[in-house]
Parts: structure tokens; sequence; C-alpha cells
């Protein structure tokens, strides 16, 4: 408070105290992630199809990608590539589809030919290849669509399929 003459109190804001640099710069921090989170939202938003099984729920707006687009827009909505752990999550993750439509999932020998692992890098325990699949053919196929039956098989990355996320 500052008394000057008249007997009027004025408060003095004095900017850029080391106190007010601080706080602006927590507020600032806050702000981009909220923008970030914000933006997450808005994505996630952008799909209509949800299914879910326990822990998990998986969903598409049923637009196609690549593999690398597919890993891209799940995490820009704050999900991953669809990945069954088990049969029900298999399950889910087919009933997002139509008759005769495919998705990718996240699984995937793009490191090792014949390794299959999920996106985190982690083993596959749970498969569900169709008969004579994977059979990388024609030395090209490293990715993985799954059915509306829940079957898989090995396919081309670059290939232009439904792309299903999913999040926990
Ligand atoms: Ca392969
Ligand atoms: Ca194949």
């Amino acid at each position: 408070m500052l008394a000057v003459p008249g007997g009027h109190h004025f408060t003095l804001f004095i900017l850029g105290q080391p106190a007010d640099v601080r706080r602006i710069a927590e507020l600032e921090g806050e702000l981009r992630a909220m923008k970030v989170s914000l933006s997450k939202l808005e994505k996630r938003f952008l799909l209509t199809t949800w299914k879910s099984y326990g822990q998990k729920s998986f969903a598409t707006r049923n637009s196609k990608g690549t593999f690398e687009g597919g890993l891209r827009l799940c995490a820009e909505a704050g999900g991953q590539i669809a990945m069954a752990a088990n049969e029900e999550e298999n399950n889910a993750i087919a009933s997002c589809l139509k008759t005769g439509e495919y998705a990718f999932i996240g699984i995937n020998d793009r490191k090792t030919e014949g390794k299959f692992e999920d996106v985190n890098g982690k083993p596959v325990t749970f498969t569900k290849w169709k008969s004579g699949e994977p059979n990388n053919f024609n030395g090209n196929e490293d990715c993985t669509i799954i059915n509306s039956e829940g079957i898989w098989n090995d396919i081309n990355c670059e290939v232009n399929i439904i792309i299903i996320c999913q999040f926990e």
C-alpha cells in the first residue's frame, strides 16, 4: 500500500519481481499442458465407434491410413494403435469393423523378420493368425491386419487400412 496526499491508498503491483516471474512461468507451463491434453481430447472426439472390454476401449472413425499413419493418429488422440492381449480384446477390436472390413493392429515384425511384437516392443503372447499366415508374402509383410471375424494376416505396412486405436 502506498499512502498519497488526500488519504487515498493505492496498491502497487511491481511486475518483473522474481516471485511473479516464477508464477508466470508456472502458469505458462500449465497452459501448455492444458493445450496438449485439449488437443488429444479433440482428436479423441473424432472417433465415432467405441467398443470396450475390461479396462481397454477401442475406437475408430473408420478412416484409413498406413501403419505409421495409424501410430501417429492414435498417439495424437492420447492412445495407441489397437492390440489384443487376449481373445476378448481381439473380439472387441473386430466388432469395430463391418463384415468384409480390415484394420491394422499393433502387431509387427518390422525389427526382426518373423519375430512379431507389439508396438511397445513386447513379444506377442496371444495370436489369431489365419491358417498359412503369417507368410511374409513377397518378403514384404511386416504389419498385421485383423478382419471383422477377428482373424489376422501379415501385410505390407504401407497399404491404407482402417485404423483402430486403444485407450486404457
Ligand atoms: Ca514379415
Ligand atoms: Ca500375409
